[in-house]
């Protein structure tokens, strides 16, 4: 399973000398004659540049299938380099199998969150690992990002030694470009053999307000009691302002459990006279919690669509067994009737800044109206927060529309320290006639 490059063996074999001798350093994998581009390792956490791929050439610093270089710039071996949209280099042209490896020095061992910077017209996959002290090998999907120059970055949290050691990029698929690797968030709190910490199921609908009745209100939070496992806090979209008793009641009714929580009204069209809501919207968000909210607030992101004039974002404090866990919902802009893309990636901005001003661990679930043709969601909430199904879901993730979903418009969200870290994802396929969207069921570990 190790990159061919590696000597895997030998690898381990000198990762077994080394704890037998109580070295700290790690050693680099046995025979690996590659050299880092630049003359020193690139230093973890921070950014490796795709074209500053180790010097050693063909089969060494990075195996390419067509000789020379197809885009002409920064180096001129086989490894197929252009500029970049967004500064700098990608390298392009990335076949199956083509592989690149870079040498790195890790400050501290630790888990860490590696965000690669991926372009691609129509997806691909690839394996990122980590070589001598880490020993991790892990497949990466990248998402249809609608260009070879749309750019967006793609998260994986990856357990790390400290020292020297090679990154290798290796295509699975090809048909993506890569820009640069940027690895950070390491927090030494997590550790993978820590299996304590609280599991919190949660899970995020937009339950459709097209019937606005108490009985569909029951019906809704009914239907979300029968997940397995059974949801701890649900977070809603599409909620009607006059249903928040409703909603808690029929929960504490099915489950036996006293639940809690906060509604956030959107602002009717045409009501945002530019830096207050003159009149509410009669739907909106709401965060619904078996654990206590000991805080909450409330904003609007002002950017105008069909329907209103700003969105809500709302934030409850929930403390889990003590951990005080920030939860964040919104739902966006739609309707075609103005720059729909520009107002969610404005609006995910504010929530960004916003959210920043609050304690960690945070998670953010709700319906980002992410038409894959329109905006890149995990884009618009990079760096700050990571995509739960890109770690712990399988397949698409679509979630809208029933009965034939082909767009992945409601995600969950956890922030990049990872301290509440996504173990499983899925979209529960079944609305009994409740809803046009699948809710999206995830659960957290909170450490
Ligand atoms: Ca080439
Ligand atoms: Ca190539």
């Amino acid at each position: 399973m190790f990159h061919r490059s590696w000597k895997g063996l030998s690898v381990i074999a000198g990762l077994v000398m080394a704890m037998v001798a109580g070295r700290s350093a790690a050693p680099a994998a046995d025979g690996y004659t590659g050299r880092p581009y630049g003359g020193s390792p690139a230093s973890i956490p921070g950014t490796v540049q795709a074209a500053n791929y180790d010097e050693g050439g063909q089969g060494v610093g990075y195996g390419d299938t067509s000789p020379g270089n197809y885009g002409g710039s920064y180096r001129f071996d086989d490894v197929d380099i252009e500029p970049s949209w967004e500064g700098g280099f990608d390298v392009g042209w990335i076949d199956p199998g083509e592989w690149l490896n870079y040498t790195v020095n890790v400050a501290a061992s630790g888990t860490y969150v590696a965000q690669i910077r991926v372009a691609s017209p129509w997806g691909g996959a690839f394996h990122i690992g980590f070589n001598g002290p880490s020993s991790v090998w892990t497949q990466v999907e990248v998402p249809n990002t609608g260009g070879w120059q749309n750019w967006t970055t793609v998260s994986v949290p990856v357990t790390i030694g400290a020292g020297v050691q090679q990154i290798t990029l290796q295509a699975d698929w090809g048909g993506f470009n890569f820009s640069y690797i940027d690895v950070g968030g390491a927090s030494q709190s997590i550790t993978p053999a820590s299996a304590n910490g609280t599991r919190l199921n949660v899970a995020t609908w937009n339950i459709q307000i097209n019937d606005n009745s108490e009985g569909h209100a029951r019906s809704a939070m009914d239907a979300m009691m029968w997940f397995g496992p059974r949801p701890d806090v649900v977070v809603i979209q599409e909620a009607y302002r006059d249903w928040l008793d409703t909603y808690i009641d029929e929960l504490q009714r099915q489950t036996g459990q006293w639940w809690d929580g906060r509604f956030a009204t959107h602002c009717e069209s045409g009501a945002w006279d530019g830096s207050r809501c003159t009149s509410e919207w009669y739907q909106g968000v709401a965060i619904l919690s078996t654990y206590g909210i000991i805080d909450s607030s409330s904003t609007l992101f002002p950017f105008s669509d069909c329907w209103t004039s700003a969105r809500a974002g709302l934030r409850a404090a929930l403390n889990v067994n003590g951990t005080p866990v920030q939860v964040f919902t919104t739902h966006l802009q739609t309707g075609g009737c103005t720059d729909d893309a520009s107002a969610r990636y404005n609006s995910m901005g504010r929530l960004k800044s916003w959210a920043a001003n609050f304690s960690t661990p945070q998670l953010v679930a709700g319906d980002f109206n992410a038409d894959a043709d329109q905006i890149v969601t995990t884009s618009g909430m990079s760096p700050n927060f990571v995509d739960a199904w890109a770690i712990a879901g399988q397949g698409w993730g679509f979630t809208a529309f029933a009965p034939n979903p082909n767009m992945r418009l409601d995600y969950w969200f956890s922030d990049a320290s990872l301290r509440a870290q996504p173990v499983d994802a899925n979209v529960v396929y079944w609305t009994g006639g409740i809803s046009d969207h699948y809710p999206v069921q995830t659960t957290f570990v909170i450490r």
